[in-house]
């Protein structure tokens, strides 16, 4: 509300969305909290769009987004990591402005060994007319994005959010099932101490990969040595170097020649929030928040945090020739 008063033309609408998603991350945490306990852990027995099994929690998340949002005349179509094609508002709804894209929950092997997972959120203005919104309203350049934000269910839920006035943090008090700002104006440090990537895929990357990854590890000319951290899901991996500093990578490698990660579900807001908060983000060669997205669920590699890291990277990997490691 602090940040819609600087913009006098403001309706007060997209803080009611804010406000919708506050509600669906509630529902959410109460239910991954007690995860344990009710008979939601394990799959779903279904395959998403991606070909991944869907875990009942997944699914679970995915519909509680939807459904706080779809009735409110807020948006005109959402978009799910989940779902294969955009879900427009029922014609008999009213059809808002907004455009939410979202994976309901990051991270979801990490669902049933109790290590943190996350809910991603990117949020566009329509660019169709008006009536049920369409894919094309979906396919925007992150850069357009008006907010984008991530709910972390850790050891408390934090809701990050940016509007393009800087980034705010919210820890969720169960106590009064509020969220109350306990980060205010995030700045992420210009050079990490952390790097996070899944070293396992060592020898399906290219020599450039290989160089950086090396270099964080042992120290290379200004580049001083990282400890590594990775945890395996995203939210949580970028929450810590966000607050902390550190580089993600997910570059391109032999298995995943485009990466692995999703451009609009999981790079374009994440990255909007590096950006706001001082840090980077590019796909190996140019900022991710330029790529014009083709497909829905197109993926992209990805290399995240802190400024000079994402530059020592980006410098790397465009001298070798791709991004991330990819082909160009
Ligand atoms: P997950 O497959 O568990 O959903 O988006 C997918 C993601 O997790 C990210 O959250 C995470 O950073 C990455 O994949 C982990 O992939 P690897 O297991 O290949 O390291």
């Amino acid at each position: 509300m602090e940040q819609e008063r600087l913009h006098p033309e403001a309706t007060g609408e997209l803080s009611n969305l804010l406000y919708d998603l506050c509600l669906a991350a509630k529902i959410i945490s109460r239910h991954v909290r007690r995860a344990g306990l009710t008979d939601i852990l394990g799959a779903h027995g279904s395959v998403n769009v991606q070909g991944e099994q869907q875990q009942n929690l997944d699914v679970f998340a995915n519909e509680t987004v939807r459904d706080a949002v779809q009735h409110t005349g807020r948006v005109c179509v959402t978009a799910s990591e989940e779902d294969e094609e955009p879900s427009p508002v029922p014609a008999n709804r009213l059809a808002g402005k907004y455009v939410l894209l979202y994976d309901p929950l990051d991270g979801s092997t990490n669902i049933d060994v109790n290590a943190s997972i996350g809910t991603i959120f990117s949020i566009h203005r329509r660019v169709t007319p008006g009536g049920p919104g369409r894919l094309e309203d979906c396919l925007q350049a992150g850069r357009r994005q008006v907010a984008a934000g991530y709910i972390v269910y850790g050891s408390s839920t934090v809701l990050v959010y940016t509007t393009g006035g800087g980034v705010h943090g919210f820890t969720l008090d169960p106590t009064i099932g509020e969220f109350l700002l306990s980060h205010p104006d995030i700045r992420t440090p210009a050079v990490g101490k952390y790097y996070s990537v899944n070293e396992s895929n060592w020898n399906k990357w290219t020599p450039g990969v290989q160089r950086v990854v090396g270099a964080f590890k042992n120290g290379e000319g200004p580049v001083q040595a990282k400890n590594a951290r990775y945890i395996g899901s995203l939210v949580a991996d970028f929450h810590r170097n966000l607050i902390a500093g550190g580089v993600f990578l997910y570059p391109a490698d032999t298995k995943s020649p485009q990466g692995k990660l999703r451009l609009l579900y999981e790079a374009a807001p994440l990255a909007m929030i590096a950006e706001q908060a001082g840090g980077a983000a590019t796909d190996g060669r140019a900022p991710i928040l330029d790529q014009q997205p083709k497909g829905l669920h197109q993926r992209t590699p990805l290399v995240l945090g802190s400024r000079d890291d994402v530059a020592f990277v980006t410098g790397v990997l465009s001298a070798e020739g791709g991004s991330a490691g990819g082909a160009r």
